[in-house]
C-alpha cells in the first residue's frame, strides 16, 4: 500500500488534506500513458492553432477559479493571498502568451538554398516529457514548462513537489476540462526518488524539464544522459544586488527589502546578496536593517501580513543551520537571526528577516543558497570590484544595479554573468523574455521564444525537384 502524505499548511501545522503518495510502478504507468497519446493520439499531429485554442481554455479556466487556486496556493505554501493572486495572473499571463504563439510552429522555408531544391524547416514536439517543479511557486513552476509543451505537440507527465501538490492537482483538472485528450497529460504524485527519478531514467521519456536544487539538478541530469534526454534545468542562484552611491537611496532599500525577503526569501531570483558602495554601506544597511525590523509576519490571509512562514520545518531548519555558519564566520547580525515571538506565530514555521553586516565574498553565508529571508552586505569601493563580486558566485540566474548614472548601470549589466539584470528594479519578469541561468542556475530557457523552441524538435525537409540519376 501506498504512504498517505499528510499536506501541512505552515502557518499553523493544521492538515489540510491527505494524499496517496504513489508509487515508481505509477510513474511508469504514467509515462506509458503519455507515451501511447503521443505514438498513437492526435495531439501531435493537431494544428498549433488547435492547441493554442484549448492553453487560451486553460486561461480562462484558471481565471474563473483564480480566488480558490490563489486560497489553495496560500494554504498550501503559506504565501500572502496577494502573492497567490499574482501567481494566477502570471500563470494565465503564461497560458495565454503561447496561446498566441501557435505561427513560431509553422514550417519556415529556407532561404538561399540551391537551385531545383526546397528546403524547409519543420517545427516537431520532442515527445514525451517530464516536468519537474519545486514548492516555492509550485502552479507557476509547472505552469511555465506545462503551456509550451503542449502548445508544441509534446504529451507530458507532471510532478509537483510532494509537500505542495494542491494547486497543481487542479490545473490537471483544468487541462482535462479545457479539453485536453485523454493520456497527453498525466499528474504524478509522491517523492523525488519514488515518481520523479522515473522521469530522467526511463528511457520512453524523451525531454526532462526541471526546477529545484542544484544537487538534484545534477542528479537529473547524469541519469538522463544515459539515455541521451532532452534537459532543461533551473538550479537557484545567490543573487546579487548591486547598490552605487549614486543610486536613489530611498527606492533601493525599498527594493533590497522586497529582493530578499518576498516570500520569505523562498525564490529562485531573491537579492540576498547585497553589495553596497562603501560610501553609503553603513547608513543603508542599517536602514535595510531598522526596515526589516519592522516586516510583519502572519497568516498570508490577513491583510496586514507582509510575510508568510517558510514552507516545512525541514526547511527552516536548514536556514536556521545558516545562523549557526553566520556566527562561525563573524557576520554581524544585524536584524532577524531568531524566530519571531509573538504567540499567535508558535505554530508556523516563521523566522524572523534577517540582515547581516561586514560579510565577505569567502563566507559560505555568502556563496551558498540559503533560499531564506537572510540578507548578507557586502561593500565595493570601484566599480570593477562591484562587477567582480557579482560575478563572484557559482550561479548565475539574476542581478539587480541600482545607479542614477545609466551608462554605468548599463556597463555593468553588461558585465553581469547573469541570465536576467535588473537596473533600478529587481525581481519581475515577463512571459515574453526569456527566463534562466548562465553557469550552475542552469541549462536551457523558460518563457519567452526560446521557453517554447526547448519543446521543439526542428526537423530540416529537403526535396530535389530534379532527381536524376548521376
Ligand atoms: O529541492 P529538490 P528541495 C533549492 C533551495 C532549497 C533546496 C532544497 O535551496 O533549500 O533546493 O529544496 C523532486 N529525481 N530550491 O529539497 O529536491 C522533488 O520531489 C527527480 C531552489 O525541495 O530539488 C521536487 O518535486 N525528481 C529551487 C523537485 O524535485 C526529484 C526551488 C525539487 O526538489 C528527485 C526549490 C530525483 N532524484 C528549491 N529528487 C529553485 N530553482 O527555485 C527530488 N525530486
Amino acid at each position: 500500500m501506498s504512504p498517505v502524505r499528510q499536506i501541512i499548511n505552515p502557518f499553523d501545522q493544521s492538515v489540510l488534506t491527505e494524499i496517496e503518495d504513489q508509487t515508481r510502478e505509477q510513474a511508469i504507468q504514467a509515462i506509458a500513458k503519455a507515451r501511447n497519446a503521443f505514438d498513437h493520439g492526435d495531439w501531435p499531429h493537431a494544428s498549433p492553432e488547435h492547441r493554442a485554442a484549448v492553453l487560451n481554455r486553460v486561461a480562462d479556466l484558471l481565471e474563473r477559479d483564480k480566488e480558490d487556486i490563489a486560497r489553495t496556493e496560500t494554504l498550501d505554501t503559506g504565501k500572502t493571498l496577494v502573492e497567490s493572486r499574482i501567481d494566477v495572473d502570471d500563470v494565465v499571463a503564461v497560458f495565454r502568451y503561447y496561446g498566441n504563439l501557435a505561427g513560431l510552429l509553422h514550417p519556415k522555408v529556407v532561404q538561399g538554398t540551391p537551385p531545383d531544391v526546397i528546403s524547409r524547416i519543420d517545427y516537431e514536439p520532442v515527445g514525451v516529457c517530464g516536468l519537474i517543479a519545486p514548492w516555492n511557486y509550485p502552479l507557476l513552476q509547472i505552469s511555465w514548462k506545462i503551456a509550451p509543451a503542449l502548445l508544441a505537440g509534446n504529451t507530458l507527465v507532471g510532478k509537483p513537489s510532494e509537500i505542495t501538490p494542491l494547486t497543481t492537482i487542479k490545473l490537471f483538472e483544468l487541462l482535462q476540462e479545457a479539453g485536453l485528450p485523454d493520456g497527453v497529460a498525466n499528474l504524478v504524485l509522491g517523492t523525488g526518488p519514488e515518481v520523479g527519478a522515473p522521469l530522467s531514467e526511463h528511457p520512453d521519456v524523451d525531454l526532462v524539464s526541471f526546477t529545484g536544487s542544484l544537487a538534484t539538478g545534477q542528479r537529473i541530469m547524469a541519469s538522463a544522459a544515459k539515455t541521451v534526454k532532452k534537459v532543461a534545468l533551473e538550479l537557484g542562484g545567490k543573487n546579487p544586488n548591486i547598490v552605487f552611491a549614486d543610486a536613489d537611496i530611498d527606492t533601493a532599500v525599498d527594493y533590497a527589502l522586497t529582493a530578499a525577503f518576498f516570500h520569505a526569501g523562498q525564490v529562485c531570483s531573491s537579492g540576498t546578496r547585497l553589495i553596497v558602495h562603501t560610501d553609503i554601506y553603513d547608513d543603508f544597511v542599517d536602514e535595510v536593517a531598522r526596515r526589516a525590523d519592522l516586516i510583519k509576519l502572519g497568516n498570508g490571509f490577513d491583510e496586514d501580513t507582509e510575510s508568510g512562514p517558510l514552507v516545512s520545518a525541514e526547511h527552516r531548519a536548514k536556514v536556521e543551520g545558516y545562523i549557526e555558519i553566520a556566527q562561525q564566520e563573524g557576520a554581524t547580525l544585524k536584524a532577524g537571526g531568531r524566530r519571531p515571538d509573538e504567540p499567535e506565530l508558535q505554530n508556523g514555521f516563521f523566522f524572523r528577516p534577517t540582515v547581516y553586516a561586514d560579510c565577505h565574498k569567502d563566507m559560505k553565508l555568502v556563496q551558498d543558497e540559503t533560499f531564506g529571508p537572510i540578507i548578507t552586505a557586502e561593500r565595493f569601493t570601484t566599480e570593477d570590484e562591484a562587477t567582480f563580486l557579482g560575478n563572484n558566485t557559482d550561479y548565475g540566474l539574476a542581478g539587480g544595479v541600482w545607479s542614477q548614472d545609466l551608462e554605468k548601470a548599463q556597463r555593468v549589466a553588461k558585465k553581469l554573468r547573469h541570465g536576467t539584470v535588473w537596473i533600478n528594479e529587481f525581481g519581475p519578469y515577463l512571459p515574453q523574455a526569456e527566463w534562466g541561468g548562465f553557469k550552475r542556475s542552469g541549462v536551457g530557457r523558460e518563457l519567452g521564444t526560446a521557453g517554447l523552441h526547448e519543446y521543439t524538435e526542428p526537423k530540416h525537409v529537403y526535396q530535389n525537384l530534379k532527381p536524376a540519376a548521376q
